[in-house]
Order: C-alpha cells, then structure tokens, then sequence
C-alpha cells in the first residue's frame, strides 16, 4: 500500500498499474522497462505538461476532429495506463480503436480488448483475423493492422509507439499522432504531432481539447494544423531540459551560495 502523503505518490501508482497489467498478461515485459525509461524523461521534463505539449495537443485534437478516418492504436502499457481515456476519446471524435501490438500474441490481443471493452469500449479491431492487412515495408510483428483500421486510417493516434511504424506510417501519407515523453526518439521525430507528456497526463486533456474545439470552424482547425510545426515541438522540449538541469545544478553550486 502506497501512503497518499508519498512524495512520488502518483508515479507509484501508474508503476504499480503496469506491473498489475504485466501480471494479467497484457503487459509485454519490454513494456516495463519502457515505462521506466518514460519514468525518467518525466523527471527531467518536470512532472507537468509543459506548454509545447499543450500546444501539441491542440494541434492533435484538431488533426482528430478533421480526420476522414482517425484510429487510436492501444498496446499493453496504453491499456494499463489509460483505458477509459481511450474511450472517451473514441466516443469525443469519434475515432476507431484498434490493438497493434509490437510483441504481438493472440492472448494479450484478447486480453487487452477485454480491458478495454470492460472500460466501455464497443469495437475493438486488431484482434486476431481481423488484422489481415499489411504495413508495406514495416519487418517487426505491428506491420500487421485491421483493413478497416488503422490501414485505412487518415490520422493515427500512436501512444508509445516505435519509429520503424511511425516512419512506415508517414511514408503511407498518414498523419501520425504520438505521445512519448522521448523528445529525441525516433517516433517523436518521425511523427506529424508529438506530444511530449506523460500519457496519463496527456490523455485527459487530449480529450477534452477534442470535447472543447468540436465547435470550432473546420476553417479553423485546419489553420491550426498548418500553423503547427513539430520541429519547434521538440525544440522547445529538449531547451526546457536543458533549462531546467541547469538551473538545478546552479542550485546546487556552491559557487552560487
Ligand atoms: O505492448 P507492445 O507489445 O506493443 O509493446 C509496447 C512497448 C512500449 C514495450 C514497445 O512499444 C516498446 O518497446 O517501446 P519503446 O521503443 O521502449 O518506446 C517506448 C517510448 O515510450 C519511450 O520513448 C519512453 O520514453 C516512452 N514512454 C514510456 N512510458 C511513457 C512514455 N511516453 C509517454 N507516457 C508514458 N507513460
């Protein structure tokens, strides 16, 4: 039991969610030692969104919202993490969901369709059969998607993603959405839109930023798509960790005393 009072109370919690997930099966065991590399950019961007996220996530709420066909795509540590936001998302836009899995196996495949049906999701695709399509030029076992998915899709949203699909995304003329707290990753670069957070930080607000702008003009989500360049995204993001570490070692400098 972690006491609410605990310093790291909420990052021990998210911990403790994708280890349950790892223990039900759905979690890859990569899938832990990627939250913990997620873990440790959260601690140098600050623990908080930071204001090139916001702007990513109004620049992805309204590539959403334009889309033709958009598809959220889950893996185990999604499902772990965020599965109501998942939802709620699908119903905001509305959007598709679809399972992709990099350590792909039929059983988490099912079981992470059953964790988000239970969270009240009424498709899933991906499952099994139903990815039948195939990503040209993609090697590692996520080339295989749903036809009606994301092979379809026009926009992608890719939660924790790796850059060899991102980039074969791209290259297939859709707009990639990720969310990785890796500013200099591959998939932050090779994505359209990166948002530069913590999932479970970035997911509730990409929700309501998509609940927030379904008035808006299309005129006027396309101008913010246009007007985005993710170049500046993760420019921003890496001077803020710069910033942000010099500033602690000044702090602790005793030539600054
Ligand atoms: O469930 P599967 O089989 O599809 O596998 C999922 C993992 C995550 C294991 C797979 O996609 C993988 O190996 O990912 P990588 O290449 O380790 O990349 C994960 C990226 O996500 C890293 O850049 C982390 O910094 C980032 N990350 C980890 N946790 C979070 C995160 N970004 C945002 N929010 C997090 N909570």
């Amino acid at each position: 039991m972690i006491p609410p009072t605990h310093p790291r109370y909420r990052s021990l919690l998210e911990r403790e969610r994708v280890v349950e997930g790892f223990r039900e099966g759905y979690v890859a065991a990569q899938g832990l030692i990627a939250h913990g590399r997620g873990e440790c950019f959260d601690y140098l961007i600050g623990e908080e969104t930071q204001p090139f996220a916001l702007e990513a996530i109004k620049a992805a709420a309204a590539a959403l919202l334009l889309a033709k066909h958009p598809v959220i795509s889950v893996n185990g540590n999604v499902a772990a993490l965020t599965p109501r936001e998942v939802v709620e998302l699908a119903e905001a836009v509305p959007a598709l969901v679809e399972v992709n899995l990099f350590y792909r196996t039929r059983e988490r495949e099912e079981k992470i369709a059953e964790v988000l049906k239970r969270h009240g999701a009424r498709r899933v695709l991906g499952v099994g059969e139903d990815a039948s399509c195939t990503i040209p030029e993609l090697f590692s076992e996520r080339r295989r998607v749903s036809c009606e998915g994301i092979y379809k899709a026009d926009v992608v949203l890719v939660p924790l993603e790796d850059g060899d699909r991102s980039e074969a995304l791209r290259r297939m003329g859709k707009t990639v959405i990720a969310i990785d707290l890796n500013p200099m990753s591959r998939t932050a670069r090779a994505a359209s839109i990166t948002i530069v957070d913590n999932l479970t930080r970035a997911m509730p607000k990409l929700v309501e930023a998509v609940k927030a702008m379904k008035s808006y003009k299309r005129q006027d989500l396309e101008e913010l798509v246009r007007g985005y360049d993710n170049g500046k995204t993760l420019a921003a993001a890496l001077r803020h960790i710069s910033k942000r570490l010099d500033e602690l070692a000044g702090g602790l400098d005793p030539r600054n005393a």
